[in-house]
């Protein structure tokens, strides 16, 4: 005869058992699935960065979210996730401001060479009044909310063979590989070159075969695609105070609650906080790393630089839409 004690037990096991079996997996799809998309490569720090941001919201909101980390341009080809999120098929990105300024002209202030002088003073003004405007510029007309201003790192010039470059005028001809948009390609054309657009993933190669002459990239990301393996010489330009931007599509903000939108920001913001540190720190010491891997690393004339890549902006259509003042407001910002 069954003891009434086991039976009653047993019945409650199984009861439990097939309870979770239901809700388990209903549980399950209540999580939200943030996706997210760049084109870093594993080593770079805003790579890295996503797994700060994962941990984190995994700690302040255990089990509510589902972020799914997707490097190398894997999901969304560079370039097209602005897009993406738009439409709804893409949740996180980072985004230039060379992305952005096709959509809201006035951003490409931030794309003109030698605006920005250094990552403090990015992170002033992002954080500041003149981000303030035109964050809200950039949900309206693009249908994303930038979360935090990530610092991608000071551009400079890396050539495949040794060149004596001073001015810009030493750049005559030289083909140099740009990120796929007319904005960058001004950029490039600025800085005295002949521009040319690829996607960052064929960069090694282009180097490697001679498709391209060079690139110009942040000294980490340098290191961190291994473009030094294929390069002989870096050009300290210093010609962009690079920034991208963790975004998140409004569909996607709109439907979370407000606690999830603080703690989504939060995340985010530990995410630029720890590649920014980690990225200033390790900019300041590849210039040797670079050195002991064979490669000359040269200063140009700067004020020959920034003169002549001033200019070119000043007198450009682009300079034409800047909101009356923002530069005068840039430079005075600490
Ligand atoms: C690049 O293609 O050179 C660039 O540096 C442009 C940036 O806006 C950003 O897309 C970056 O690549 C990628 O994240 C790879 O580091």
């Amino acid at each position: 005869m069954t003891n009434p004690s086991t039976f009653s037990r047993r019945t409650l096991l199984g009861a439990a058992a097939a309870l979770s079996a239901v809700t388990l997996p209903s549980l399950a799809q209540t999580k939200t699935v943030l996706r997210i998309s760049t084109p870093a490569v594993p080593d770079d720090w805003h790579a890295k960065m996503w797994t700060v941001f994962k941990d984190a919201l995994e700690k302040s909101a255990p089990g509510e979210f589902d972020v799914q980390i997707n490097l190398n341009a894997s999901l969304f080809k560079q370039g097209t996730e602005p897009a993406a999120m738009a439409r709804g098929n893409l949740e996180l990105s980072s985004i230039s401001a060379f992305d952005i300024a096709k959509l809201v002209p006035e951003f490409s202030v931030f794309t003109a060479g030698y605006m920005v002088r250094d990552p403090v003073q990015q992170q002033n003004i992002f954080n500041g009044p003149i981000g303030a405007e035109l964050f809200k510029t950039v949900s309206e007309k693009m249908d994303v909310t930038p979360l935090a201003t990530v610092y991608l790192g000071t551009r400079q010039l890396n050539l495949r063979e040794v060149k004596n470059v001073k001015t810009p005028a030493d750049l005559k001809g030289v083909k140099l590989r740009m990120p796929g948009s007319k904005e960058w390609l001004f950029l490039g054309e600025a800085l005295g070159a002949t521009a040319t657009p690829l996607a960052f993933g064929e960069v090694y190669l282009g180097l490697k075969t001679g498709t391209i002459d060079g690139q110009d990239n942040p000294l980490p990301s340098v290191r961190a695609a291994k473009f030094y393996e294929v390069t002989k010489q870096i050009v300290l330009t210093s010609h962009l105070v690079d920034g991208i931007f963790i975004a998140i599509s409004n569909k996607s903000f709109n439907a979370l609650n407000a606690a999830q939108k603080q703690k989504v920001t939060a995340a985010a913001q530990a995410a630029a906080a720890y590649n920014n540190e980690n990225r200033v720190k390790e900019e300041a010491q590849l210039v040797e790393f670079f050195k002991k891997e064979g490669l000359q690393v040269t200063t140009p004339d700067l004020d020959a630089f920034r003169k002549a890549v001033q200019t070119t902006y000043q007198n450009s259509d682009y300079a034409k839409v800047w909101p009356k003042g923002i530069v005068e407001r840039i430079n005075a910002t600490k």
